[in-house]
């Protein structure tokens, strides 16, 4: 009988994953989909009924004692209803709240076997599936995506032999070395306590006040100074499992290794400009930009690269493996690409999958292990530790989203809304009743086995004295940028001190940025008014027990292998060439009259490049153009904005330029456009409306028409139809932006 309903409990999951509309894609070989499909339910054609299953006669009005009476408590329908609205929130991540996830796979280009013994890292033919979730660190659930911020970039791999969570983040370092530190950190930049402002920045005073007395967080600070804190698109922004962790092969032999995400879109970033604007024009943007990529079929991708390091060469760099506020240089130890993720699916309900999924850093597979940072060893309390207060309970593991692909037999039992019906009369371990199942596994049959890592130590409270250099890689990062980048970290750093308004805290800021590069320092100070102070009145790092001399852990640098580091830039960085616009997105000014040859030839030229193009005119509804033909505009200057697009073209003809002149709007989107050092395009008398904005001056024909170009970098303009205008602007776009227009203004 038993067996009976198992096989009807079966039956249903299927019939229900086939009723499933086709776009709900779940598709074939994606045995996550088919998990989860067994949990999904689409109402198309059903009777809407109470949680009991009992059919609903009206939905309209509480029951209620004559006409105008009051509601009756026997109103099971309504009680039922609104008690499950009184509690259909639970309480936000401490840290990411914000975030946005899809699912995927993984598939790893060639074995593994050599590093690790991990079974998703062995044959390139075998697709794990994946669901990441990509999330800003400081702000609440409802705050804007572009938030000067880290992003968390957590991947859960499905594996068959269970789920491995890779929770990193888009900055390969971290702001603390020790987990003790985190609630400190994070209390510090959260909006301040009494007043709960501000929300998602660190431009205020307890979290300023924090790092200056944290001398060990100038690596990190440098990078979330920098552009990489302002993504232009989460498919845009490189990943880093940030610790050293552990490759184990099959032989039990181990070595050190660390995980990077390099995105095959480049890496690009706005400007700090554009991203406030952006957050009050789309404050989903990045949201946006990974559902529609996906719905669009441009499938978001990285390569997992790997630095693998031998165990005997632990201690041949001039900082400790172990400190989390240190890279290894890409330039010292090449990044070898191993596999790729691609993300080809949204979630069907946020809730359900993107806010309820749990990731765990102490999710591991046999193969893959931890190290001694004490910034991971804390985490790897942290993470169980905080979905049993998000998520209720012990079970969160049986969340569909949560519950890995591979069997999952334990003695575990009970708890808040246990799903699980365990059978049979034991749930201990050794037992006879039951033949001692579940049994362990030995380590050949997959049974997962530590790294017998040897310890031979005493038990104390001290940070190592290899972890003291707090300023040479924070000094190789700004020196590593170019010109315009380094601008853009000193003038985020007026921004966020210029908002502190305690001068000491700004005053201790500035001594450590002098630690960093002086000039750096020299020219923040200038923005503030302000003066670098030659020393401090207390020691700089105040972050010390209570009965250690300050002076014993002060900050102490070493020498550096290298001076730059290239790939630490993202405008010169060599491992991103700057070489296609796949899914950027441009503008097209239009009005009435346009031109249909110039406005079709360009939108091939971009589309076939796999641009997208949308068209921004005064007023939404149909645009005739000069010849009749007939085309949608997408927005209008008011729900448009310069700042969703990389790039904008004008297109001649002469009644619409005559119509886009009118509109004040018109000036003001091409002259954000110039500002933010974006391409810009316009032909015939387009060229008209780009001399209005005020940003080609006078007359360039003889220089328009001998380089496509006003003499001004990424400004394309053509007098007369010239077939080499396309491609100049596509070449232009695949730039980014034009930062010597910024230099210049
Ligand atoms: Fe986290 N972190 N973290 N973190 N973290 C959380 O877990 C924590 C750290 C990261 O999309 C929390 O489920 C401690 C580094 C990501 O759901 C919490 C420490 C890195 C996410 C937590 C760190 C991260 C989290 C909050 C220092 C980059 C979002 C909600 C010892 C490598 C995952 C939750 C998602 C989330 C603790 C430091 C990445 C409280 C104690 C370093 C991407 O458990």
């Amino acid at each position: 009988m038993n067996k009976g309903k198992h096989e009807n409990k079966s039956a249903r999951a299927k019939a229900s994953a086939a009723d499933l509309p086709v776009n709900a894609g779940y598709g074939a070989n994606d045995p996550k989909g088919d998990d989860l499909a067994r949990n999904a339910e689409d109402s198309a054609g059903e009777f809407l009924t109470t949680n009991q299953g009992v059919r609903v006669n009206d939905n309209q009005n509480s029951l209620k004692a004559g006409d105008r009476g009051p509601t009756l408590l026997e109103d099971f329908i309504l009680r039922e209803k609104i008690t499950h609205f009184d509690h259909e929130r639970i309480p936000e991540r401490v840290v990411h709240a914000r975030g946005s996830a899809a699912h995927g796979f993984f598939q790893v280009y060639e074995s593994m076997a050599e590093y690790t013994k991990a079974n998703f890292l062995q044959d390139p033919s075998l697709k794990t599936p994946v669901f990441v979730r990509f999330s800003t660190v400081a702000g609440s659930r409802g705050s804007t995506d572009l938030a000067r911020d880290v992003r968390g970039f957590a991947v859960k791999f499905y594996t068959q032999e269970g789920n491995y969570d890779l929770v990193g983040n888009n900055i390969p370092v971290f702001f603390i070395q020790d987990a003790m530190k985190f609630p400190d950190l994070v209390h510090a930049v959260k909006p301040e306590p009494h007043n709960e402002i501000p929300q998602a920045a660190s431009a205020h005073d307890t979290f300023w006040d924090f790092i200056s007395l944290m001398p060990e967080s100038m690596h990190m600070v440098m990078w979330v100074m920098s552009d990489r804190a302002i993504p232009r698109s989460l498919r845009m922004m490189e990943g880093f499992g940030v610790h050293t962790f552990r490759f184990i092969n099959e032989r039990g032999k181990a070595r050190f290794v660390k995980f990077h995400w390099k995105p095959l879109l480049g890496l690009h970033a706005v400007l700090w400009d554009e991203a406030q604007k952006i957050s009050g024009k789309d404050p989903d943007f990045h949201r946006r930009d990974l559902w529609e990529a996906i719905e669009n079929g441009d499938y978001p991708e990285w390569e997992l690269g790997i630095q693998v390091v031998e165990e005997k060469d632990e201690h041949s760099f001039d900082f400790d493996l172990l400190d989390p506020t240190k890279i290894i240089p890409e330039e010292i130890v090449p990044v070898r690409r191993i596999g790729k993720l691609t993300l080809n699916r949204n979630p069907d309900n946020f809730f359900a999958e993107t806010e309820q999924v749990a990731f765990h850093t102490g999710n591991i597979v046999p193969g893959i292990d931890f190290t001694n940072d004490p910034l991971l060893q804390g985490r790897l309390f942290s993470y169980l530790d905080t979905q049993l207060i998000r998520l209720g309970g012990p079970n969160f593991h049986e969340i569909p989203i949560n519950r890995p692909i591979a069997p999952m037999h334990n003695n575990q039992r009970d708890g808040y809304m246990r799903q699980t019906i365990n059978r049979g009369q034991t749930s201990y371990e050794p037992n006879s009743l039951r033949g001692g199942c579940p049994f362990q596994a030995g380590a050949d049959m997959g049974g997962f086995t530590s790294y017998a890592e040897r310890i031979d130590a005493r038990k104390i409270r001290e940070r190592s004295a290899s972890f003291m250099d707090h300023f040479s890689q924070a000094t190789l990062f700004f020196r590593s940028q170019s010109q315009p980048e380094q601008n853009h970290i000193i003038n985020a750093l007026r921004f966020e001190l210029g908002k502190v308004e305690t001068p000491a805290i700004r005053e201790r800021m500035l001594f450590l940025l002098s630690q960093v590069d002086k000039a750096l320092a020299s020219e923040v100070a200038r923005g503030l008014g302000a003066t670098v102070p030659a020393k401090l009145d207390k020691p700089m790092n105040m972050s010390i027990p209570a009965d250690v001399d300050p002076k014993k852990v002060q900050p102490k640098r070493k020498n550096q292998a290298i001076e730059t580091s290239p790939r630490l830039s993202m405008v010169d960085n060599p491992n991103f060439p700057k070489d296609n616009i796949r899914t950027r997105k441009i503008a097209f000014l239009v009005a009435d009259g346009f031109d249909e040859t110039a406005v079709a030839e360009m939108k091939r030229a971009l589309l076939t490049a796999g641009a997208a193009v949308l068209t921004v005119a005064p007023r939404l509804g149909m645009l005739t153009g000069a010849n009749g033909e007939q085309i949608k505009a997408d927005l209008s200057f008011l729900t448009g904005s310069s700042v969703m697009f990389d790039a904008v073209y004008v297109p001649g003809g002469e009644e619409s330029i005559a119509a886009l002149k009118k509109e004040n709007e018109s000036a003001n989107f091409l002259s954000e456009a110039y500002r933010h050092c974006k391409t810009i395009a316009a032909s015939g008398a387009g060229v008209e409306l780009l001399k209005n904005a005020g940003i080609i001056r006078g007359s360039a024909e003889g220089a328009e028409k001998a380089d496509l170009t006003s003499g001004q970098p990424g400004i394309v303009v053509a007098l007369e139809d010239d077939t080499k205008m396309a491609p100049a602007f596509l070449k232009s776009i695949a730039q980014h932006r034009h930062w010597e227009r910024e230099r210049a203004a």
